[in-house]
């Protein structure tokens, strides 16, 4: 059984709010992959994808400009850190090597003195220079968000996964939103969950009820 809409209405329900989370942004190449793998993680509450690092207004998917593809994620900071977040960005790219493509470039984007202070640390902890690496690091102004159907991509070519959203009477900014979305998109794009995640633990029980 796939989760129903009403176990992804109380799923986002119960998620903590938006005062609860920080943000934080990364480009890491083409956006749909990393909202799936870094969506899944615990700690990992909502995410959207978007463009930034740029100064063309009002971007769009066809018309970039010099913007790149960003994902934000949005996170608890009492399940995870934003070190941790870093951990994994440096885990997931050459900080040596850059894409040529403004679009894919690798990007950190700090939104606040204390995550540039965390960026700094992280970085001497690897031994890292933010003076002589390629990875651009800068400072989070604008975001614009992508088109809906850039938003949670991987779940939208899994239907049977899409279905309770839409049964639930989802529109796209609510799906965009939706921290149940956010963590079936990452199911979706082949990233287990956690079982300690409600929707990871029906997700096994499937897979294990199935066998
Ligand atoms: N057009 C490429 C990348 C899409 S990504 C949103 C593809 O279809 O894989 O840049």
């Amino acid at each position: 059984m796939n989760p129903t809409p009403t176990m992804i209405r109380e799923y986002d329900r119960d998620a903590p709010d938006q005062k609860e989370t920080e943000t934080a942004a990364f480009a890491l190449g083409c956006f749909w992959g990393p909202e799936a793998q870094f969506g899944a993680m615990d700690g990992v509450v909502r995410t959207r994808v978007g463009y930034a690092g740029g100064t063309k207004p009002d971007p769009t998917y066809h018309d970039l400009g010099d913007h790149t593809e960003v994902f934000q994620v949005d996170y608890d900071p009492a399940d995870l850190s934003y070190a941790d977040l870093l951990a994994v960005v440096f885990e997931n790219h050459d900080p040596s090597h850059q894409t040529r493509k403004t679009q894919y470039q690798n990007i950190v984007f700090y939104g606040s003195p204390n995550q540039r202070e965390t960026v700094e640390s992280v970085l001497e902890t690897r031994e890292l220079d933010a003076k002589t690496i390629e990875t651009r690091i800068e400072r989070h102004t604008q975001f614009h968000l992508a088109e809906s159907y850039h938003q949670k991509y991987n779940l939208k070519a899994e239907q049977s996964l899409l279905d309770p959203f839409e049964e639930a009477g989802y529109d796209d900014e609510r799906l965009r939103e939706s921290p149940a979305a956010a963590k079936l998109n990452g199911y979706a794009g082949g990233h287990g969950l956690s079982e300690e995640n409600d929707l990871g633990a029906l997700l096994k029980r499937n897979s294990s009820a199935s066998v």
